[in-house]
């Protein structure tokens, strides 16, 4: 796909502002210390980025699918975590409430979203349900007006700094499997809900994750997002656009991976030349940009398809397979490359190995993006 006009100057500016101000001692420490840090995060919020996607009746700039992409791409490419940060709004903490939140409801969590002011995150991950979301076991009764939940939604990321969560709860215990769950918005603030310590990770550092747990909270019923019971197919549905922006992410990392070899390949010399002189170099560095291309055009493919409300899911699991295991690829050769500097921490490899091992885990496995695949193409054949 070549990009038009608007898209090839909105890629220009998140190139830009990445490269201004994503700089190295805020990437660094984001790393060592696993902070947030809500001065980058606020200004990201000025430039519009939280609400890229939310449309501008709801605070937003209404932007569409391949501005997203390409926004998630360019960030990560400097700094996948920073990504993040402009990610949860726009995709699964905004995106379930645009999929199925009432005009009320709209009115009132989107504007503080889209401008950053408030934090919303996803839970649908639980200690015992992990690829199989719809194993979901904590509960919401019915009391009166209100819900009481109960349950531990376990990796959500951002958990500390939210403001609200979305919450999957099974409300018909006689239904079997994925049926029978319903979408909440929970107040973070209510009393009964815990915080979980924050984990330790290996990479995506800088964007903190832990568990939310919820004791007897009595949530009001207008927190109930879209149809009771029918929740289920919301996650589905907030996790399609979800891992289109991760296979951006991804596509990001792969990128900078490629960046930081060929720099040091042409750099580095052994034997009296550029190591980028080998054959075995330099056709690491071609099987590289070959593999970020076709991910790349999957990446805008699937974001097309969205942008015109066609069928996405294939694409965006088959955008996500292949672009984070490119990522993968593409770290493991850029550290190669690098030899035993790859592996020191000085070395931007270091790190970029590091993050891209997340991008075949979160937002459904490799594996579950396969599930994915095989099931639409056998039920459409
Ligand atoms: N869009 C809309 N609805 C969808 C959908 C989609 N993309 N995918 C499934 N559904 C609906 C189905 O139509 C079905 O609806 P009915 O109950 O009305 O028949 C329902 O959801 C259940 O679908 P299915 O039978 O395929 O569900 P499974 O329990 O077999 O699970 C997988 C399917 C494995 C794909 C799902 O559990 C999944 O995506 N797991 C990974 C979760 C994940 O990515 N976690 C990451 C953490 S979130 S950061």
């Amino acid at each position: 796909m070549i990009l038009d006009a608007k898209h090839a100057m909105l890629q220009k500016l998140f190139r830009e502002f990445a490269q201004t101000e994503f700089t190295k001692e805020l990437q660094d420490r984001l790393d060592q210390t696993g902070e947030f840090d809500w001065d980058i995060h606020k200004k990201m919020a000025k430039y519009g980025f939280m609400g890229l996607r939310i449309p501008k009746e709801y605070g937003g700039s209404g932007m569409d699918y391949l501005a997203y992409a390409l926004m998630i791409e360019e960030l990560a490419r400097v700094d996948a975590v920073l990504s993040i940060y402009a990610n949860t709004s726009n995709s699964l903490g905004g995106g379930p409430l645009l999929l199925a939140g009432s005009e009320e409801q709209k009115k009132k969590y989107l504007p503080p979203v889209a401008s950053g002011e408030k934090i919303v995150v996803f839970c649908l991950t639980e200690p015992g349900a992990g690829s199989d979301a719809g194993g979901t076991t904590t509960t919401a009764v019915q009391d009166g007006d209100d819900f009481i939940l109960n349950g531990r939604k376990t990796f959500v990321s951002g958990a500390p700094m939210a403001d609200w969560a979305i919450i999957f709860a099974k409300t018909d215990p006689t239904a079997r499997g994925s049926r029978g769950i319903s979408m909440f918005i929970l107040d973070m603030k209510l009393p009964g809900v815990t915080l979980g310590a924050p984990e330790k990770k290996m990479g995506i550092n800088g964007y903190p994750t832990c568990d939310i747990v919820m004791e007897n909270v009595r949530v009001p019923g207008d927190c109930l997002v879209g149809q009771l019971n029918k929740g289920f197919s919301i996650a589905m549905r907030t996790l399609d656009g979800g891992r289109l922006g991760m296979a951006a992410q991804a596509v990001g990392i792969a990128q900078s991976c490629l960046d930081e070899a060929v720099k040091y390949a042409k750099e580095r010399k052994q034997f009296g030349r550029p190591i980028s002189d080998f054959q075995g170099v330099s056709f690491m560095l071609a099987d590289m940009e070959a593999e970020i291309q076709a991910a790349r055009q999957l990446v805008y493919h699937a974001a097309e398809l969205k942008d015109h409300n066609m069928d996405a899911t294939r694409a965006c699991s088959a955008a996500k397979l292949i672009a984070a295991e490119t990522a993968n690829r593409c770290a493991y050769k850029a550290v190669q490359i690098h030899g035993g500097y790859g592996y020191i921490k000085e070395y931007k490899v270091e790190r970029l190995y590091r993050d891209a091992r997340i991008c075949s885990i979160y937002e459904g496995t490799s594996q579950i993006q396969q599930v994915v695949i095989a099931a639409d193409l056998l039920k459409n054949a």
